[in-house]
């Protein structure tokens, strides 16, 4: 058996490019290092010959790509001698502060809109001992009020304004160049706050700075909650995908640079179109992401089809979250409501028989 290799977290793997020194204590849970697993009967169903992966995001500690930024966040908030982190979320960023906190030995406090964060991240939230503070508004109510508290209470913000959060999740884009052995020629992803495509494109453009190849940048929004489109800031962002529920995005001028200086676009999905890339996942490929992360497939597709992407592309889509952050919405999506029958082998063969 091999050893001497334990993974020990993603800032002691690209220790050489993020801003830590050899006696920083790292708050790490193991974080990256997740699979970009090439999608085998997808690409069929485009018509086109492409090649299209997915970088697995949710299987990161706390099952989001949040635990990235979050481990470089609160090790520079510990060395910085924080005793309290604070964010406003959709759920994936209180869910990977909480932890992080939790394993640093410091305090989160976490804002979320009542009763539209999904109910695994709520969980983890809550098993993680952060402060909950639930508000009566969406994300970006919340997260006006964190910039405005940690004006007024020693708290450190840890959303992806905190620019260290960047700086982690920037390590996404090293993995894949790593385990692709090159630069794809797309990559598609779900945008929020678009901390992380920001992130994305400062990682491919460092590792790009002598033979300047990057990668199409394409960004996909809900289009309820679709600023990006419409080219302004929005107050009453709606959609099915709780973690993209966002009008006011944080990196606005960053993502606009990144879609720019990539030639890439944005775009955006009906709630309909995100759950069927998200069903078509599941069942097509055995990979369960949450709502928002299938926007990136769902995208990518309609653009393989459509010939935005052109044949002979290898495309990388980010599945953010999970599938089991949200298992109300995945239920709810599924038809069959199973039905217990007798407990004996007639019936049993019976409901097998049906299926064949
Ligand atoms: C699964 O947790 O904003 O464009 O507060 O959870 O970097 O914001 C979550 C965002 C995509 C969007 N997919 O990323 C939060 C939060 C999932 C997410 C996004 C989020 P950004």
């Amino acid at each position: 058996m091999a050893t001497g290799n334990r993974y020990l977290g993603l800032i002691d793997k690209y220790r050489d490019v993020l801003p830590v020194s050899d006696s920083t204590r790292l708050i790490s849970i193991g974080e990256g290092n997740t699979p970009l697993i090439k999608l085998e009967n997808i690409p069929a169903l485009t018509g086109k010959n492409v090649d299209i992966y997915v970088k697995y995001e949710g299987l990161n500690p706390t099952g989001s790509f949040k635990d990235r930024g979050m481990t470089m966040a609160v090790t520079k908030a510990v060395e910085e001698g924080s005793k309290a982190i604070i964010c406003a979320s959709t759920g994936n960023t209180s869910a990977s502060a909480a932890a992080y906190a939790a394993r640093a030995g410091i305090k989160a406090f976490v804002l979320i809109p009542e009763g539209k964060i999904a109910l695994g991240k709520l969980a983890q939230a809550m098993m993680h001992g952060a402060e909950i503070i639930q508000i009566k508004g969406n994300f970006d109510h919340g997260m006006q009020l964190v910039k405005e508290v940690a004006e007024h209470a020693p708290v450190t913000i840890v959303n992806s304004i905190n620019p260290y959060r960047i700086q982690g999740q920037k390590t996404a884009a090293y993995e894949i160049v790593e385990a692709l052995g090159k630069v794809p020629d797309y990559h598609c992803l779900p945008v929020g706050n678009a901390g992380n495509i920001t992130a994305h494109w400062l990682g491919y453009t460092e590792m790009g700075k002598t033979s300047g190849e990057h990668p199409i940048m394409a960004g996909y929004q809900a289009a309820g909650a679709a600023p990006f489109l419409k080219g302004e800031m929005i107050d009453d962002p709606e959609t099915v995908a709780t973690a993209i529920r966002i009008g006011r995005p944080q990196s606005w001028d960053q993502a606009w640079a990144a879609q720019k200086e990539s030639g890439g676009w944005f775009d955006l999905l009906s709630d309909e179109e995100i759950l069927a890339a998200q069903k078509l996942l599941s069942e097509q490929e055995g990979i369960f992401c949450e709502p928002a992360s299938a926007a990136s497939v769902g995208g990518a597709i309609r653009d393989i089809k459509n010939g935005k992407i052109p044949e002979g592309s290898t495309i990388v889509c980010t599945l953010t979250g999970h599938g089991l952050k949200d298992p109300d919405t995945a239920i709810s999506q599924c038809a069959i409501n199973p039905k217990a029958i007798d407990a004996s082998l007639d019936a049993v063969k019976a409901a097998i028989l049906d299926k064949l």
